[in-house]
């Protein structure tokens, strides 16, 4: 369609040169960097992360460093979960929120050390978010960006690429469980998690000058069980009913909304950002909910740059926030943000560039 000026601005992945030599053809931004989104066969990306085995560059899944004397005690004032039984070495999934209880990021949070954590961010800027908060409330913390590139490798194969080359011990790491450990002297940090409900490890480089290296270790210990590129999917992750945050989200949608209700604890401590917000808005009512849309008929739509409305009954009630063709359901699907008043089952209309498409409210996750 068209290429990308270099700037300063945009920051490559240290696996940029791997995936160039893999062939990627399209990228997004996200972060400020550049992000891989097609290596140009879809559905056969698609169908080896259900069926095989995948690498990913996520790179822009960027680090917020916090530590120093205060650093757990900043990490649970941005968060709205409760961190006090998290342990080194563990990772937990945290909707952070501004003080209205609005989402402005989805991070993990990984435990490194009782004084170290960090915030592997989704598409917003934490680093000024972090420093703020700190300086406003007096912490002693640093927070900083460290040298950490995460690579994904996902699919229902993936635990026996990443035994075959970090020893079996990786087979009884629990989810967001993570260790540090070495590759051919490589730093890395290798954790149970990824973008996809299909399986696998992200495997954090600690040296961006290895990427090359590392990538191409990951492809040939891979090759037993048929690895090839991809990156996160966005077929399987609306078919799995993974958030995305930005893409999926406004700049007004608070995470009861988006069904992470189960990630916040409003018994936190009253000083932690936008707890306030969000018992109020518990208390009050949950305005807007995600719910599944199966669109009728047999050509595949997807929806490119915007939302689109939905209606019932002649009503507006909310948008359709992605919509993508499910290569295992055959049909195209997206998530709602709709009214509270909406029912799995409801008949919507959604009205796509100029033209009205019939569907039906479902549950997520739809796989
Ligand atoms: N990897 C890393 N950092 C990230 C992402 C990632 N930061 C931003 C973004 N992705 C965070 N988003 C998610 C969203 C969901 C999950 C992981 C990252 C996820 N969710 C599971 C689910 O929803 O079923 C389990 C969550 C739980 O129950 O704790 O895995 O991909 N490094």
């Amino acid at each position: 369609m068209f290429g990308i000026t270099p700037s300063a601005r945009l920051r490559p992945s240290a696996f940029y040169e791997a995936t160039l030599a893999e062939g990627v053809v399209a990228f997004t931004t996200y972060n400020n960097m550049l992000m891989p989104t097609s290596f140009g066969q879809p559905e056969a990306e698609y169908w080896r992360l259900i069926h095989g085995v995948s690498q990913w560059d996520v790179a822009v899944e960027r680090q917020v460093q916090i530590d120093g004397p205060d650093a757990h005690r900043l990490v649970q004032i941005l968060c709205p979960r409760q961190l006090a039984g998290c342990k080194v070495g563990q990772g937990k999934y945290v909707p952070l929120c501004n003080h209205a209880g609005v989402l402005i990021n989805d991070p993990i949070v990984l435990k490194l050390d009782d004084d170290r954590y960090w915030l592997s961010i989704a598409d917003s800027n934490i680093w000024f978010w972090a420093r703020a908060i700190a300086a406003e409330r007096g912490l002693r913390v640093n927070v900083s960006e460290p040298d950490v590139s995460p690579m994904a490798v996902q699919g229902p194969k993936a635990e026996d690429v990443v035994a075959s080359i970090f020893g079996d011990w990786v087979r009884a790491l629990k989810y967001f469980w993570f260790k540090r450990t070495e590759i051919e002297g490589i730093p890395v940090v290798l954790a149970r998690s990824g973008w996809s409900k299909q399986g696998g490890f992200e495997i954090y480089l600690m040296d961006g000058a290895q990427g090359s290296r590392l990538w191409n270790l990951v492809r040939e210990a891979g090759k037993p069980w048929d690895i090839g590129p991809g990156n996160p999917s966005f077929c399987e992750r609306v078919e799995s009913g993974l958030v995305s945050y930005g893409g999926d989200t406004d700049g007004n949608t608070n995470p009861f909304e988006v069904r992470m209700g189960k990630y916040v604890d409003l018994d936190v401590a009253d000083d932690v950002v936008g707890i306030q917000a969000l018992r109020r808005i518990k208390k009050e009512g949950v305005q807007r909910q995600q719910l599944g849309v199966l669109l009728d008929g047999d050509q595949p739509v997807e929806l490119g740059f915007h939302w689109h409305p939905i209606y019932h009954q002649g009503q507006r009630v909310g948008d359709l926030t992605n919509c993508v063709w499910s290569w295992r359901l055959k049909r195209n699907i997206g998530f709602g943000l709709v009214a509270s008043a909406c029912a799995v089952g409801d008949l919507v209309e959604v009205q796509l560039a100029g033209k009205s498409v019939t569907g039906t409210l479902s549950a997520l996750p739809f796989i």
